[in-house]
């Protein structure tokens, strides 16, 4: 039992936290009022990230060290990212279903249906090309959950800042950098237990990785839709989601104490 054979029981226990923090399928339970409107459509998806939202604070929670980390952070962390998990979430659901995204199991639609909201098509266009980029690497669920926790923890913000720091924030950073190792080390472990040989275990690596680029680019287009729609008044947006969604566009970065 030496350190290395430690090591492999800790990312086994790590993995499984992960793997047991998946929040659970949302039903949206409403009448889908085909054909959608556009208020209708946006409505009915601005409901279903309204829930998904709500889950996601407790999946990040579960996430094993994520609370030891400061308030201030994990709310930087979230508010940055939600938007790419909420993406890399769908195309999961969506994998096993070319052509369609699967919002819900009850709120599936295909690129056609993008038609009613303007500017939709090229958001979906680019999830379902993503979509079946995953469905060609043959992504197991075991990758995507390390996937989606090592975009949580790759603010850039925090990692790739050079302005003084006080000890907290340089704690907190120093904190969420193992995060981000016992993570990566956790999708390595993943990938090596797929029977491959060493070098496609790094091309594999790689390639998933880099996935992660296109999700940032995917939710940057999303975000600057979601702010068009936003003016045009369509999104039926909650005060705290509004406030939430202009932190996020107009980077005004506002003091949240803790409750
Ligand atoms: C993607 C996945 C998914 O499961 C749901 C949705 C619904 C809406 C979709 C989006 C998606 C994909 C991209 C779309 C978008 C509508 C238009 C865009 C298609 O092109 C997203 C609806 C989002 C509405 C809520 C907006 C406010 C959220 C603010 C959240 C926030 O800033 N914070 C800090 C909360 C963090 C909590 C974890």
């Amino acid at each position: 039992h030496g350190p290395r054979a430690q090591r492999h029981l800790h990312l086994e226990e790590f993995i499984s936290r992960i793997m047991e923090a998946e929040p659970p399928e949302i039903y949206l339970m409403e009448d889908m009022k085909k054909p959608f409107t556009e208020a209708s459509m946006m409505m009915s998806l601005t409901n279903l990230a309204d829930k998904e939202l709500v889950l996601m604070i407790s999946w990040a929670k579960k996430i094993p060290g994520f609370l030891e980390l400061s308030l201030a952070d994990q709310i930087h962390l979230l508010k940055c990212c939600w938007l790419e998990i909420l993406m890399l979430g769908l195309m999961w659901r969506s994998v096993d279903h070319p052509g369609k995204l699967i919002f819900s199991p009850d709120f599936k639609l295909n690129r056609e249906e993008g038609q009613c909201v303007e500017g939709i098509m090229e958001i979906f266009d680019m999830l379902l090309a993503a979509t079946s980029r995953f469905r060609e690497l043959k992504l197991r669920r075991e990758e995507y959950v390390c996937l989606k926790a090592m975009i949580l923890l790759n603010s850039s913000e925090y990692l790739c800042t050079s302005s003084p720091q006080t000890a907290e924030e340089l704690e907190s950073r120093n904190k969420m950098l193992r995060l981000l190792d016992s993570v990566i080390d956790a999708l390595v472990w993943a990938i090596s237990k797929l029977g491959l040989t060493t070098q496609q275990q790094t091309l594999r690596l790689g390639h998933l990785t880099m996935l992660l680029s296109h999700i940032r680019h995917m939710s940057n287009k999303g975000m600057d839709h979601l702010s068009t729609m936003k003016r045009k008044n369509v999104v039926l947006v909650y005060d705290l989601l509004l406030e939430m969604l202009d932190a996020n566009t107009s980077s005004s970065s506002s003091q949240t104490s803790a409750s």
